[in-house]
């Protein structure tokens, strides 16, 4: 409860920040986008991990206003990059069931594109299929509206939600995310590899773009770019960190 009532004035206050985790082309080795992560920096307790905070926050409402200061914070940056004149990148960013049900998301969206000049096709919006599935005829109708905007949207922790595969063709998503479970024991578990095979090849028939999650070491990353998958993202290749060390990144690159 006292974690609760601190959230309440976090945002106010500056402690909710946003981290950035690099997503890299498997192909050319190259930073494509980032995944946008929100933290509560606690003046006492530290960094908090969205695990602890995001479900308080879906619970007491404020998800809203936090997911769009998440979402505005997330395309002002990408933009400040491109402004820079670094190589542009996808910006990608989490929405939560609350914020799918929120009667406005689809014009919020259209406005803060508005006014950080992002180009739409810059914006990932990652959601999950199990919040998908709660009202599918509603999704599906959301879905649809943000594409017509022109952003990206992904299928977030892909294999571990009721994967049902009758309504992925009806959900106009052009992107799969691998979850990191499959990942993470692909070298040591033939079950987990031939379930990662097998999403690929999905994807692949279904004209989707797939990232895989959660690569930490190179054997891992041999394996998934070998198999064709297009983007990866994980501990090997860089933790979530401010903005700033994303700039040195880029920099750095060019
Ligand atoms: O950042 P970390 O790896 O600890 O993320 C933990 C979980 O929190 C992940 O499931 C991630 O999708 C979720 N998460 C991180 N940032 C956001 C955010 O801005 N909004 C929502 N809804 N979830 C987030
Ligand atoms: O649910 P979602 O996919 O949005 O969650 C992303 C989460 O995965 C974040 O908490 C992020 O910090 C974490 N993460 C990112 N890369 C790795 C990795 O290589 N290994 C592990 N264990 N977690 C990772
Ligand atoms: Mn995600
Ligand atoms: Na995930």
């Amino acid at each position: 409860l006292a974690l609760e009532n601190e959230l309440h004035g976090a945002l106010e206050r500056k402690e909710i920040v946003v981290y950035y985790q690099p997503i890299i082309n498997l192909q050319t080795g190259k930073m494509t986008a980032v995944e946008a992560l929100v933290r509560w920096q606690h003046p006492i307790r530290g960094l908090i991990s969205p695990t602890e905070f995001i479900p308080i926050a879906e619970a007491n409402g404020l998800i809203e206003k936090i997911g769009e200061w998440v979402l505005r914070t997330a395309c002002i940056q990408n933009r400040a990059w491109q402004l820079a004149g670094l190589p542009p990148m996808r910006m990608s960013v989490n929405l939560s069931a609350r914020q799918f049900e929120q009667a406005n998301l689809v014009e919020l969206i259209h406005q803060i594109m508005q006014e950080s000049g992002l180009q739409p096709s810059y914006l990932e919006l990652e959601v999950t299929e199990s919040f998908l599935m709660t009202d599918i005829n509603h999704s599906t109708k959301i879905l649809k509206q943000l594409r017509e905007l022109g952003v990206w949207l992904a299928l977030d922790d892909f294999g571990t939600g009721y994967s049902s595969l009758n309504y992925l063709k009806r959900f106009p998503v052009n992107m799969l995310k691998i979850d990191r479970s499959f990942v993470q024991d692909i070298a040591s578990n033939p079950d987990s590899a031939a379930v990662t095979d097998a999403i690929i090849a999905l994807a692949k028939s279904l004209q989707l773009k797939i990232t895989a999650e959660g690569i930490e070491d190179q054997q891992q990353r041999h394996y998934l770019q070998q198999r064709g998958c297009h983007e990866g993202q994980g501990y090997y290749f860089g933790v979530p960190v401010p903005a700033e060390k994303i700039t040195e990144l880029l920099q750095q690159k060019q």
